[in-house]
């Protein structure tokens, strides 16, 4: 298998963390895209994403599949042992509602806010942001105030539970996780009141897929 991404950046790090909790590593190579120099949005590579996101995964048979959610539920069932994306129709029911709010409420709201509304990864990329309008900034804001919601969101959600989608980890807890490391690059704190997202997120900093992802 091959997997198309940079390393360090938040939404790869959710399958290089995947990767390292199903000790499927040494079955992939990495092939480095250049987001900063907008490699993402060329042809040849929109070819395979037409999204122009990463991380992308391509099997041995040639098939590519794109999407974090998508990526992972492929990885989880190879071992025919899915512990990160539910085995009951309940776990698979809760675990992918958490995972849609760890995206549409953290990750993405970040990633618009960082990309639409801050330089973001530099000029090359400016060509394929929204058109310059003048409420671009205002709209970015927002999506920073729906993160810091979020933030809150899951705050009281690990008031009540050991984990986002409840008694064990799942790939919803890796989501969240990489949410609040794309925040803080895109210099949006945890509001100070979060004690029990803070807390949980240094017991996911002592996970080992999370401290030596793949
Ligand atoms: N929903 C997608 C997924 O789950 O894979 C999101 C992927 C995504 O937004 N990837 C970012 C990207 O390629 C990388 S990261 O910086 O968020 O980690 N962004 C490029 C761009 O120009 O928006």
């Amino acid at each position: 298998m091959k997997i198309f991404d940079i390393p360090g950046f938040p939404n790869p790090l959710r399958v290089r963390i995947v990767l390292a909790e199903k000790s499927l590593a040494d079955r992939v190579t990495f092939v480095k895209v250049d987001l900063p120099a907008a490699e993402h949005k060329q042809p040849a590579f929109l070819a395979i994403n037409p999204t122009g996101t990463v991380p992308v995964l391509q099997l041995d048979d040639g098939t590519y599949i794109s999407e974090c959610t998508a990526i992972t539920e492929y990885l989880d069932h190879l071992d025919g042992n899915p512990v990160l994306t539910g085995r009951t129709p309940r776990e698979k029911g809760v675990i992918h509602m958490m995972q849609k709010r760890a995206e549409s409420e953290l990750i993405d709201a970040v990633g618009i806010y960082f990309h639409h509304a801050t330089p973001g990864l530099g000029a090359a990329l400016q060509p394929y942001k929204s058109p310059d309008w003048s409420g671009r900034v205002e709209w970015g804001n927002r999506q920073r105030e729906k993160a810091e919601a979020g933030m809150r969101y899951f705050n009281a959600v690990l008031s009540e539970q050991a984990y986002v989608a409840g008694d064990a980890f799942s790939m919803a807890d890796i989501t969240v996780w990489a949410g609040l490391l794309f925040a803080g690059f895109a210099e949006i704190p945890v509001p100070a009141e979060c004690g029990h997202l803070m807390a949980w997120r240094a017991k996911m900093d002592a996970r080992p897929s999370v401290s030596h992802p793949a």
